[in-house]
């Protein structure tokens, strides 16, 4: 016998134009984008793209993500340049997949990541300068294409929790302050829209919810967004 589930995972994306989709997944830091992902790896018509944190944590060697949390004065433009290098690598990979899906992208590391280490002063201005010409010139140069935006909204009090349950080693000192100013920067870059350029529609999923409630959420994400037919 057939199972459901094994027919959902061969099911075709059926988008109207037959154009290929590329979706984001974006959201502050432990609010569920890799297990958003995971629902979808076993989908033969979706390219999961994983947030690549491995080659953050390995730049020939070097732990880039442990060292911007170590010093972050010294090491966050060298790590917002590597996370925007690994963006656009993310961006441009060639794909036989309908769908494309990937966790973050290089809108986020500028207007999220980039924009509190500016306000913050640890990234100093004439550093944030070269950060934002190597993103225009790579919005420009390259073929970056979003269709969807999938905003997974949390409170930064729960993720915090999250985080700490969690344990990643890199985070364990970040303060509760630091997701407090991730969350107003993701807030107005996707709903409010002051803060520079958010390039497609955005889907708002309620990511404080407990799992049961968010997988029916992802489910109307696969119905209505990639016309998923069962
Ligand atoms: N990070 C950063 N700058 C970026 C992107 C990420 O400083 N431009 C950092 C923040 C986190 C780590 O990298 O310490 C990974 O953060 P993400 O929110 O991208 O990924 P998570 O694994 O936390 O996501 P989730 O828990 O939602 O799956």
């Amino acid at each position: 016998q057939i199972s459901k589930s094994s027919l959902r995972k061969s099911a075709k994306m059926s988008n109207a134009s037959g154009k290929k989709l590329n979706v984001i997944v974006e959201g502050n830091i432990g609010s569920g984008k890799t297990t958003f992902l995971e629902r979808f790896k076993d989908y033969s018509d979706v390219c999961v793209l994983a947030e690549p944190i491995d080659m953050w944590r390995n730049c020939n060697g070097n732990n880039l993500l442990g060292l911007m949390y170590q010093d972050s004065k010294h090491w966050s433009f060298s790590f917002q340049s590597y996370v925007m290098l690994t963006m656009v690598q993310q961006h441009t990979l060639p794909t036989p997949c309908s769908v494309k899906l990937m966790e973050r992208s290089i809108y986020s590391a500028r207007y999220c990541f980039v924009e509190q280490m500016k306000k913050d002063k640890i990234i100093a201005e004439p550093s944030a300068a070269v950060l934002d010409e190597w993103f225009k010139w790579s919005l420009e140069n390259t073929k970056i294409d979003v269709d969807f935006i999938v905003y997974l909204r949390t409170s930064p009090e729960i993720v915090y929790e999250r985080m700490q349950t969690r344990g990643r080693e890199e985070e364990k000192k970040i303060p509760l302050g630091y997701l407090q100013d991730l969350h107003k920067v993701h807030e107005e870059w996707l709903m409010d829209k002051t803060i520079g350029h958010c390039p497609a529609p955005v889907i708002v999923i309620d990511a404080d919810q407990d799992k049961t409630s968010i997988c029916k959420e992802y489910e109307k994400f696969e119905v209505d967004v990639l016309k998923m037919t069962p």
